[in-house]
């Protein structure tokens, strides 16, 4: 398994000043930070991160949403990055995400949902690359 996954606080969090609040769960749940940085996306790039998405119904909302103001990725670090992250955020829909988990404590539904997190090591890899030049990224030993 990969040890590396991309996550980001989403508008939506950020706005609700959520971002210190997650940053700290992220930790305490044994993450390490490789690089981090706060950006308001530009539609171009937020349609570039979500190409996988583009035949779906919700693809123009979900560009608006995460083009809507800053958000804050981090490359994360840790055994298992992408399948751990995806445990401590929770399901899609907060509706159905276990408790005490990020999308529980801070998604309103299934669109402003909070966080992101990675779904493959393969995508990990890209998506850390979508923020982050290799220089950008902190090589813990
Ligand atoms: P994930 O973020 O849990 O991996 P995906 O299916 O990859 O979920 O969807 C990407 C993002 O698109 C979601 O996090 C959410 O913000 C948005 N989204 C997913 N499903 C819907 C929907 O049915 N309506 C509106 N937005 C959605
Ligand atoms: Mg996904």
């Amino acid at each position: 398994m990969g040890n590396k996954t991309l996550a980001i606080i989403k508008p939506d969090a950020v706005g609700d000043k959520n971002t210190g609040k997650i940053i700290d769960m992220i930790l305490e749940a044994g993450f390490i930070i490789n690089a981090m940085k706060m950006i308001h996306l530009t539609k171009s790039s937020a349609q570039g991160f979500y190409a996988v998405h583009r035949e779906r119904a919700f693809f123009n909302e979900l560009v608006d949403y995460m083009t809507s103001g800053p958000c804050v990725p981090i490359a994360l670090e840790r055994d298992n990055a992408v399948e751990e992250f995806r445990k401590l955020i929770g399901a899609t829909d907060p509706a159905k995400a276990a408790e005490g988990t990020i999308r529980k404590l801070f998604a309103k539904n299934i669109q402003f949902n909070a966080v992101h997190g990675s779904d493959s090591d393969e995508n990990a890899v890209k998506e850390i690359s979508h923020f982050f030049s290799n220089d950008e990224l902190i090589n813990i030993k």
